[in-house]
């Protein structure tokens, strides 16, 4: 394998051999508070090629499954709404089409609505793990119905098996929305107190389960570079935990990690990020599991 500072993990794989493909996808237009989302996905990529190749926990290198990358989704800046989330559709759907496992890497949380929607027109029994400090379930956000803001809202009205963990931020209206609707939330108050339930959670969610992972649902303190840090949060060993089981006893079909807002300081975010997603393509192609 021949070695590239452009492929995830560093680690050059052809399209047809691939198991994993990565999906850069640089999109950001509707970040409300700090900017610079845009930069994810090259950030997660170059922080990617620090980390070993060898995971300790699963005792093997998870890179020989084979991780393609793609080159970054390119958004012209008159694109509209509708063709920019028209290109991430069709870009995810092609890997679901070859049978790929698809990583996409944001850019800003709404992106997951078209990302989401290539695994909805191709999985039945599909649930969504939503891992966010964000409820993201207003209808509309300044005037805008695909803001980061709404993402969840979006996917809600196409499918409501959604679970969503460590939600410690959001308005009065989201609040009616949950009184009203009742989607599966574990609150980051309510996981404080007693623990990640983890066999609860797996017992909400459906045989296949499509990931969307806003880094803001990690503790700040951890995870510095996001918009919007919230206080509060989950741990590293708590979400690799969950996902242990998760992947274990779920078919996890892809997945996406968004809302990185790299900057030169908190450089160990992106390093936090790039080793979330390699431990994630670890327990998806574990040898044992
Ligand atoms: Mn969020």
């Amino acid at each position: 394998m021949e070695q590239s500072s452009h492929q995830f993990m560093g680690e050059f794989c052809d399209y047809q051999s691939a198991k994993i493909v990565i999906i850069p996808v640089p999109l950001e237009r509707s970040t409300s508070y700090l900017a610079g989302t845009a930069g994810g996905p090259a950030a997660i990529i170059e922080a990617s090629q620090n980390v070993e190749l060898y995971d300790i926990e699963l005792n093997s290198e998870p890179f020989r499954q084979g991780i393609h990358t793609l080159d970054p989704i390119f958004f012209a800046e008159n694109d509209s709404v509708a063709a920019a989330f028209e290109k991430i559709e069709k870009c995810v759907n092609q890997t679901l089409k070859d049978q790929k496992f698809p990583v996409i890497l944001g850019g800003e949380h709404a992106l997951s609505f078209p990302s989401y929607l290539a695994f909805h027109n191709s999985f039945t029994n599909l649930s969504v793990l939503h891992i966010d400090a964000h409820a993201d379930l207003r209808n509309e956000y300044l005037g805008d119905r695909y803001s980061h803001a709404c993402v969840m809202r979006r996917i809600h009205e196409k499918n409501q098996d959604i679970v969503s963990i460590g939600i410690r931020s959001m308005c009065a209206e989201e609040a009616e929305f949950i009184d009203t609707e009742k989607p599966v939330i574990y609150f980051d108050h309510e996981i404080y107190q007693t623990g990640l339930p983890v066999r609860k959670i797996l017992s909400q969610i459906s045989q296949n389960v499509y990931i969307t992972f806003d880094l803001d649902g990690v503790n700040p303190v951890e995870l510095p570079s996001v918009g919007t840090p919230e206080p509060g949060g989950l741990g590293w060993y708590q979400l690799v935990s969950l996902f242990e089981d998760l992947f274990d006893q779920k078919n996890v079909v892809g997945l996406d990690v968004v809302e990185l807002k790299p900057d030169r300081i908190n450089i160990h975010s992106d390093f936090w990020a790039a080793k979330m997603i390699y431990k994630m393509i670890g327990l998806k192609f574990h040898p044992e599991g």
